[in-house]
């Protein structure tokens, strides 16, 4: 349909992405034989056979194990100009990155491998196609805090990331362990972001407000379950960053058509819609966004406002904002 059409072609903005949840089967499988990396599977078939997931956590142990196959500067420059390269294809003219340095360290990967060919991806995606885009170092709630604050300050010598935010296994992990974390990237201007409320309950986003200073709530969708936290989201026009494919493939949610992403917005709430995983969770932001559409039956007005709300809740400069909306 028309409509259809102008959304897939609207510039768009995301938010909400991990870049080790790029990683293609063909991709992986490439790295693990260049790497001499032994998987459990032989062919693509056999990996996205492997992409049903019970939950979270089934999710990260399949996510985690590929990470393995990435060890060279070249590896993430690989994944990441081949990400900004789905942006230029769909139109998404700026994109906030996630990436996991600590798994990448426990596999003796250096930061500065890592960060050099992400950086290096990103440089040549801006120059060759003008997609713009941010990094954000995640720390992974499920590990001890312990030397969050050294590879914070490591990272901030390499430069090059614009915040951090908090993911990983939610369940169990309350935001308060990276309270002093969160105080020196506050105290260094980093912005900040954490994944609540995607299983963990509302409180965990109450706590990632009022201790870690987060400016946006990645997920977020319990929310519902608190009418009190429904109203100071929509007061302080805090924006969620939600993802349906993946709420949908990690089980929160037993279809599309009974996410709650459209009662979010009826409450007023600054949503955005993003892909988090898309390599496993079965399509990129358009895709996201046209489906969750189709769906909820949402508004044409409705997903125009999603995009407004994405360009407003980013950290690009506030000209930039401008020349986007
Ligand atoms: C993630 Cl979907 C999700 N949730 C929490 N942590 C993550 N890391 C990568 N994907
Ligand atoms: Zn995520």
């Amino acid at each position: 349909t028309q409509e259809k059409k102008k959304l897939a072609g609207m510039p768009k903005v995301e938010l909400h992405l991990h870049l080790e949840g790029t990683l293609e089967p063909e991709m992986l499988l490439n790295l693990a034989e260049n790497n001499s990396v032994s998987l459990p599977y032989r062919n693509v078939d056999a990996i996205r056979a492997a992409y049903r997931f019970a939950d979270l956590q089934s999710f990260l142990n399949l996510y985690y194990l590929a990470t393995q196959c990435l060890r060279k500067e070249q590896d993430f420059y690989s994944l990441t100009l081949a990400y900004l390269r789905h942006c230029r294809d769909e139109n998404i003219a700026y994109t906030e990155m996630f990436f996991d340095p600590q798994t990448h360290l426990e596999h003796g990967v250096p930061l500065t491998v890592v960060m050099a060919g992400i950086s290096a991806a990103q440089k040549e995606a801006e120059r060759e196609w003008g997609v713009l885009s941010g990094l954000i170092l995640c720390f992974e709630r499920d590990r001890p805090a312990e030397g969050t604050i050294a590879l914070l300050e490591e990272a901030e010598r390499i430069g090059g990331i614009i915040g951090v935010g908090l993911d990983s296994a939610e369940r169990d992990h309350p935001p308060g362990k990276f309270q002093e974390t969160f105080a020196v990237a506050r105290a260094l201007g980093l912005h900040r972001v954490a994944h609540a409320g995607e299983e963990g309950p509302p409180e965990y986003i109450t706590d990632a407000l009022d201790t870690l200073f987060v400016e946006r709530i990645d997920h977020g969708v319990r929310a519902i379950e608190s009418p009190e936290l429904l109203r100071r989201l929509r007061e302080e026009q805090i924006p969620l960053t939600v993802c349906p494919f993946s709420n949908v493939s990690l089980g929160g949610f037993g279809s599309l058509q009974q996410h709650n992403v459209g009662r979010l917005l009826d409450a007023g709430l600054k949503v955005t819609i993003n892909s988090d995983d898309p390599a496993y969770f079965g399509g990129y932001l358009t895709e996201n966004i046209i489906a969750t559409w189709e769906a909820l039956g949402l508004s044409f007005e409705q997903a125009v406002q999603v995009q407004v709300n994405a360009i407003e809740g980013s950290f690009a400069e506030e000209q930039k904002k401008r020349d986007m909306l």
